[in-house]
């Protein structure tokens, strides 16, 4: 059985994986193919997005049944296979469960339109007023959240996009058959879940305008959120030894995530937040382009590391996912300093306390493909906000430099496998172009290279193993008023790891805070980003990006 706490999580977008048909989508059958190569990173579990039946408006998070698969990604057979092979390499699946909304294509919804009440109260219908939505709440991907049905002469509710309906977790029906998706995945030898935007699944009771925003404080860590994550584990993955959990909590707060996160609740395994991941929003507005407030992100990591490790929560820690663009074009520098900055990224979070996810590509450092066409964007959320952006009048090439920098097809551009066409992701063409730069970056260079980005993450997760203290030991901030520098210290029993991170491509000095005692500490480099990096850590003048971490016995 894993303990979680020294595991590390890949993610892997099957989409853009690794195509074994030719068909230009990557499927099961790609990622069963290339489960030596994550043996050899180390990682722990595979969590892949959604695979089943789905139109694909979002993606695979539009799921229009939960049971099957989607046969572009291949078949149940392909799966249990990929779960098997897995296994024997000591690594296990962690499934995306998308339970907040259902496509619209969704048998249940489909049925709850052909005027079947059982199905209607699977849903969130409500009537309208004065030709009006029922809220101003505003859908995340643009637009009201509400979608009218004339049918009903009523709007159904979908925090996404109008093709994915919210569900009714007020509805205990409802609720028992999602636990039988978790269960019927259980049986298939699953022994992870993520679980998409679930601090969203409680409304409340009264559905009312949100003068001061766009209504997620109404359902935002809802009022019955924790009842039912209590409930799920119960009739669910609590019912099995082993199971680990992942929550993706769009806005929540520390409090919410420690119950979420603390045993003793029986709630979940660990939580996902993006508060660290707003540092670039100008104003709170995802649509901008700005340079990212570092003096922020630090007080942010600070305040969850602290914070959490006081309640008994978990966290897990990640840069990138399939939302998020690549970040060493975002906080890095991907033209001058590639690989330091990539490397001094992943050392910044992976000695954290809690659980380190990796995204496919990251560990190559892979970057934004900068698309300068509007053609070759497919997200949805992106395309809705060109749109929105040219309606409100701001120039086509402004648009595009944000979306250069902000959208989500930024970490959606196939892996690049090696310096062949199309990156070796595929013989056909694939559904999304690649990133151009796949000749210098992509993984059979990565391999050959020993000082390459891939084997620093490989130390990293070696050292998680290897250092409880990693895993363990608490976490002190240091320097929290250096401009340039993100420093920490973990302690554990009698060992300290002291980690110091120059976030900019300039030179800059760190000095240990004098009340830090080094009698009688044998003082060892665990991790540098140079070939070597400054012995006595009283001092350091740090070089561009550099990043080391020591150890302190
Ligand atoms: O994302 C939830 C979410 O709120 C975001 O990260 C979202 O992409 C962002 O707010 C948009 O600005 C999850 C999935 O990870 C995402 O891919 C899905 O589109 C979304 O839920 C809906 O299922």
């Amino acid at each position: 059985m894993k303990d979680f706490k020294k595991s590390v999580v890949y993610q892997i977008y099957p989409k853009s994986f690794m195509d074994s048909n030719g068909d230009g989508w990557g499927d099961l059958k790609g990622v069963t193919s290339r489960l030596d190569y994550l043996k050899l990173l180390g990682v722990d579990f595979i969590w892949l997005t959604p695979f089943y039946i789905s139109p694909q408006r979002d993606n695979g998070y539009d799921v229009a049944d939960y049971l099957r698969i989607d046969p572009r990604f291949g078949t149940m057979e392909d799966f249990e296979e990929l779960v098997e092979n897995a296994k024997q390499r000591g690594i296990e699946i962690m499934l995306d469960m998308v339970f907040n909304h259902t496509s619209t294509e969704h048998p249940w919804f489909k049925k709850a339109l052909d005027k079947d009440e059982k199905y209607k109260n699977y849903y969130i219908f409500k009537s309208s007023k004065e030709n009006k939505p029922p809220t101003n709440w505003e859908s995340k991907f643009g637009g009201s959240s509400w979608e009218y049905v004339e049918k009903y002469d009523e709007y159904y509710l979908h925090l996404f996009d109008k093709t994915q309906a919210d569900l009714n977790w007020g509805n205990e029906e409802l609720r028992e058959e999602i636990y039988e998706v978790i269960n019927f995945w259980i049986s298939k030898g699953v022994k992870g879940f993520r679980l998409d935007v679930i601090n969203l699944i409680s409304k409340p009771e009264l559905f009312e305008d949100d003068d001061k925003g766009d209504g997620r404080r109404f359902y935002t860590d809802g009022p019955k959120i924790h009842d039912y994550l209590k409930e799920m584990n119960k009739k669910s993955f609590g019912n099995h030894e082993g199971i680990v959990t992942v929550g993706e909590m769009s806005s929540t707060s520390i409090e919410n995530c420690i119950r979420y996160s603390n045993p003793n609740e029986d709630e979940l395994s660990m939580v996902f937040n993006f508060h660290h991941l707003k540092v670039d929003y100008e104003n709170g507005n995802k649509w901008s382009v700005m340079d990212f407030d570092f003096m922020k992100l630090k007080e942010i990591l600070n305040t969850w590391q602290i914070g959490m490790e006081k309640g008994n929560g978990w966290n897990a820690v990640f840069w990138c996912n399939h939302d998020q663009p690549r970040i060493v074009s975002r906080f890095g520098d991907d033209k001058n300093y590639h690989s330091e900055s990539a490397k001094m990224l992943a050392t910044s979070i992976h000695f954290f306390r809690g659980t380190p996810y990796i995204y496919q590509g990251e560990e190559i450092g892979m970057t934004n493909p900068y698309f300068d066409d509007i053609s070759l964007y497919k997200d949805v959320e992106s395309i809705n906000y060109y749109n929105i952006l040219l309606k409100q009048g701001v120039e086509k090439e402004e648009i595009l430099n944000i979306l250069k920098a902000k959208s989500r097809d930024n970490s959606r551009t196939p892996m690049q496998w090696e310096n062949k066409e199309n990156g070796g992701f595929t013989s056909g063409e694939p559904w999304i172009d690649l990133s151009s730069n796949y000749d210098t970056i992509n993984v059979k260079d990565a391999l050959e290279n020993k000082d390459s980005i891939f084997y620093h993450y490989q130390k990293l997760i070696k050292l998680r193993k290897e250092l409880d203290i990693i895993a363990y030991g608490s976490y002190i901030p240091i320097l929290e008023g250096h401009d340039k520098i993100y420093a920490y210290i973990r302690e554990y029993k009698e060992e300290k790891i002291l980690v110091i991170n120059n976030f900019f491509p300039k030179e800059t000095v760190f000095e240990l805070p004098s009340e830090f005692d080094l009698n009688g500490y044998k003082i060892k480099v665990l991790l540098s980003n140079y070939d070597s990096s400054g012995e006595d850590i009283r001092r350091i003048t740090l070089r561009p990006f550099e990043s080391v971490a020591y150890h302190l016995e």
